[in-house]
């Protein structure tokens, strides 16, 4: 059984966890360690602890590593100045020469700006254990790495580990309104601001920073891409919020950026236009950005949502998108600072009628051309899929279309499409997938992470972000599970290398303890959640058929004729989206070979992505033998039975997860069973009507 429930609040040896009470301490639990004999590998270096006192970040890194072991041991490590017996040793490289000599020519060839090491100097009983970096930034990932090795009792013995992350930026987007709201949120308000000031709760933004920091994230964007009239005021006469907010992430070597509003020369400035060529707005935007820096001298730059969805760009004035994101490059330059651009452009008045448009052209049609356009501080920042987060997406073709760009992958960590924080869905298993396809942008090879880490062209400024799932919950993401999602995804952004299973065990470590049974039940359940999520939801591949709006729930025509460019076209006949070279869209041509070929013929199309390449009839015999219309049905009742042993498995947890969260996860799958069978009933009635073919196994439909 594990120790302590969600609101517990027991005092710690270190007095400090009194401020806890009112929300989830999350992976960073540091529970008593049942691995007290990893510790005695190396005698007494833990209980000794020399610091080199520098900056804030190295302070939090040091509180973190007093926490952390006291917490977990018991017993707070003594400071010591003295290098001669066995201890801790925690220092940035540069700032003291006793601990500097402990590295040699190699340690510092091979460790990166951000990266850290974690290393043995003499054997016990002098045993020292060095944990250094060239920054203060890795020293504390440096720290947050050596606490994770003490949770899961790894052995210390020895111990070389040498880190650098694969991504230079990685990045959380929030995707809050200054007001409080969070669009696409499920886990409650803002957690950062509440009626258009900043949130009281400066405690829980700290923890929050600390939360990001301990999976290596490195910048945040503050707010929602859409940016309304108060956000727009950020830049502006609320700049005070972004620095007092700036002041908390940067003690955890998180920078900040803001989205901004790319008509604010005339909202905030006063101008007759925001063209991007002309003089006078350019002219803004550098004494806006003067501006800025004078106040956040570390500012990170700006996250810009333009022609899209109603948001105002450079269409508007005849121009296009390289000439926007320029000209705000232009005014960030001089500081350092970066002009993050979303390729979430398409059209979002289509007529229905309409069989040529596209949606899922949109992205490489808008930026494609202009490969080798953008300034050096420019990054284009593009959605894993090209429609919207869907349950199951091919990748963006704009991966492997863009050799003389800066790109950044986009993920949603918050569950819009994928059950919304009620629903277990882990979403690791599908960004490994998304991070593994191979673009061939340079040749068999070129995954897309190695796209986004910038290393297939030799780009400068690259990484990945993520749409935060948190919110004022006091388990923070609405489902408890879903902090896994959150956690995942910082780990892979370090490294997109890491398996799944991997990452998954090291939030179980942490968040659930080492209970073999726990351990082994959490982590089927979450790597088996995302496949079960979709196959009771929109099937093979076709997306949506959600309600409007809200997007929760079955709603298979809720979107069909509409203006939003997402059809599925089921008729009494067929369905899915013709999008083949030869008789569709042509939307297979955006993909290189043999990419393209592989989804233009209906032979070797995945199945799972059938639907969304290819229109068929649903008597059409896939490669299980089934017809689309059987595949429909029974991977729609399969999905109810497989969410009820999800719920199965958790019950067999009883008495070995505390009461809490075991009440709580259990009445979210509980929730989910019942919203499964809403799933299953809505799709398999409305093809069954639609198509009058009666299910094989006589099954009740509706
Ligand atoms: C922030 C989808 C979501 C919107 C979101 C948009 C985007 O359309 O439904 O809420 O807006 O994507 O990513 O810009």
């Amino acid at each position: 059984m594990t120790n302590g429930g969600m609101g517990s609040c027991k005092r710690s040896a270190t007095g400090m966890n009194e401020i806890y009470k009112e929300y989830d301490r999350c992976w960073l639990r540091y529970d008593e360690t049942r691995h007290k004999n990893c510790l005695s590998d190396l005698g007494d270096a833990v209980k000794y602890l020399y610091f080199n006192k520098s900056g804030e970040i190295s302070r939090n890194a040091y509180t973190e590593l007093i926490e952390g072991i006291t917490r977990m041991t018991g017993s707070r490590p003594a400071d010591t100045s003295s290098l001669e017996g066995p201890c801790l040793v925690l220092s940035v490289f540069g700032m003291d020469p006793k601990v500097d000599s402990m590295l040699i020519e190699e340690d510092m060839q091979s460790m990166q700006v951000e990266g850290f090491l974690i290393k043995q100097v003499n054997k016990p009983p002098t045993a020292r254990l060095l944990i250094t970096s060239k920054s203060e930034r890795g020293l504390l990932y440096g720290v947050f790495k050596f606490l994770l090795l003490l949770t899961q009792g790894k052995s210390l013995e020895n111990i070389y580990l040498l880190e650098n992350p694969k991504n230079k930026l990685r990045m959380i987007n929030q995707w809050d309104n200054l007001d409080g709201s969070i669009e696409r949120g499920y886990a409650g308000r803002s957690i950062l601001y509440s009626d258009n000031v900043l949130a009281k709760d400066r405690e829980r933004i700290t923890f929050y920073a600390r939360l990001l920091a301990s999976i290596g994230i490195n910048g945040i964007v503050l707010n929602n891409v859409n940016v309304h009239r108060e956000e727009t005021r950020l830049i502006d006469d609320r700049i005070d919020i972004v620095r007092q907010l700036a002041d908390i992430f940067r003690g955890y070597g998180i920078r900040i950026y803001l989205s901004i509003n790319f008509a604010s020369p005339i909202d905030l400035g006063g101008l007759s236009t925001a063209d991007p060529l002309d003089m006078d707005v350019a002219d803004w935007w550098k004494k806006r950005a003067d501006y800025i820096y004078s106040h956040i001298p570390d500012f990170g730059g700006f996250l810009v949502k333009a022609d899209s969805e109603h948001r105002p760009g450079p269409y508007t004035y005849g121009r296009n998108h390289a000439d926007g994101a320029n000209m705000l490059a232009a005014a960030l330059k001089p500081h350092g600072g970066l002009v993050i651009w979303r390729c979430f452009v398409y059209n979002c008045q289509q007529d229905w009628r309409d069989k040529v448009t596209d949606r899922a052209k949109a992205a490489y049609d808008n930026y494609k051309y202009l490969d080798g356009s953008f300034d050096a501080n420019v990054i284009l920042q593009v959605k894993n899929g090209p429609m919207d987060f869907q349950v199951r997406e091919p990748v963006s073709p704009l991966f492997g279309a863009m050799e003389q760009t800066n790109m950044m992958l986009e993920l949603q960590i918050t569950q819009e499409y994928t059950g919304q924080q009620r629903h277990l869905c882990y979403l690791v298993t599908q960004w490994k997938e998304i991070l593994e396809f191979d673009t061939y942008a340079t040749g068999e090879g070129t995954p897309v992470k190695s796209i986004v880490d910038g290393s297939a062209f030799g780009r400068e400024h690259c990484g990945m972000a993520g749409v935060s799932n948190i919110g004022s919950d006091h388990n923070w993401t609405g489902h408890y599970l879903a902090q896994a999602n959150l956690y995942g995804y910082g780990r892979l952004a370090w490294d997109p290398d890491l398996s799944a299973e991997e990452i998954t065990l090291d939030w179980i470590h942490c968040s659930f303890g080492n209970d073999p049974v726990v351990v082994d039940v959490v982590s089927e359940m979450l790597l088996s959640s995302w496949p079960i999520y979709e196959s009771y939801t929109a099937p093979l591949g076709i997306g949506w058929m959600v309600n409007p709006n809200h997007h929760y729930g079955p709603n298979v025509d809720g979107y069909e004729y509409s203006r939003w460019g997402t059809y599925h076209k089921a008729d009494f006949q067929a369905i899915g989206v013709d999008r083949t070279k030869v008789g569709g869209t042509g939307f297979t041509a955006q993909y290189r070979e043999p990419n393209f070929l592989r989804f233009e013929s209906l032979e070797t199309c995945p199945e799972e992505l059938v639907l969304f390449f290819h229109r068929l009839p649903y008597t059409y015999r896939l490669k299980s033998g089934k017809t689309v219309i059987q595949h429909i049905y029974d991977t729609h009742f399969l999905g109810v039975e497989q969410a009820k042993q999800l719920r199965s498995k958790w019950e067999s947890l009883k008495g070995r997860v505390d009461t809490e969260r075991f009440g709580h996860v259990l009445s979210r799958l509980n929730e989910q069973v019942e919203h499964a069978k809403e799933w299953r009933d809505v799709i398999n009635s409305y093809f069954y009507r639609k198509t009058g073919i009666p299910d094989e196994k006589g099954r009740t439909i509706y």
